[in-house]
């Protein structure tokens, strides 16, 4: 009884009523989209943010195998040198310039860049800084852009939090908490860590 009724209507939908369905439903994907596009605009706060701010565990027998070579533990070290990467939102109509950085945990904090040049990796300090271009988003991230922790006062271990100040030319001076990690996503520590 069903199909009987399902089946005839085919010849009479798939004409003038879908090309004009067609149309207005592109209309609306327009219309959306230019809608979307100035609650957007008119949304965003315009301020530089950092975000996503981690640090590989530094402490003997807690690398992991995903470790940036950088970062390969020295056994004549007892401490070796923390990294932090992060994410710099500049939501602002105006360029801006991470200038330096500063943590208690070390002694002096230098920005880094890992390059490579002829088929070794090295890493290049940044003493002029690192620019943000307005209204875009600049990534920390193994084997490029770092922060560079010298002579560690304490070890970095998973799942610790340690303060990093930021000064950038225009935004000011930003606060952010690193959070010791085995990747960029703190799903790794997550799972590792037991039930409650
Ligand atoms: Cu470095």
């Amino acid at each position: 009884m069903s199909s009987s009724l399902a089946k005839p209507t085919r010849g009479v939908d798939s004409t003038v009523p879908q090309t004009l369905r067609r149309v207005s439903a592109r209309r609306r994907w327009l219309l959306g989209a230019v809608l979307l596009t100035i609650s957007a605009c008119e949304r965003t706060p315009g301020t530089l943010d950092v975000r996503n701010a981690w640090s590989w565990p530094t402490a003997p027998g807690r690398y992991q195998e995903t470790s940036p070579p950088s970062a390969s533990p020295d056994a004549d070290q007892e401490l070796g040198p923390g990294v932090v990467y992060l994410e710099i939102v500049n939501g602002t109509r105006q360029d801006d310039r991470l200038l330096s950085a500063e943590a208690a945990v070390c002694r002096v904090t230098e920005l880094h860049e890992t390059r490579e040049s002829e088929g070794r990796m090295t890493m290049v300090p940044l003493p002029h800084g690192v620019e943000v271009p307005a209204r875009s988003v600049l990534s920390f991230e193994p084997g490029g852009r770092h922060v560079m922790l010298i002579d560690l006062h304490q070890d970095l271990l998973l799942g610790q939090r340690f303060d990093l100040s930021l000064e950038f030319e225009n935004a000011g001076v930003i606060l952010v908490q690193s959070e010791v990690r085995r990747g960029a996503t703190s799903e790794a520590s997550e799972d590792s860590s037991d039930r409650p």
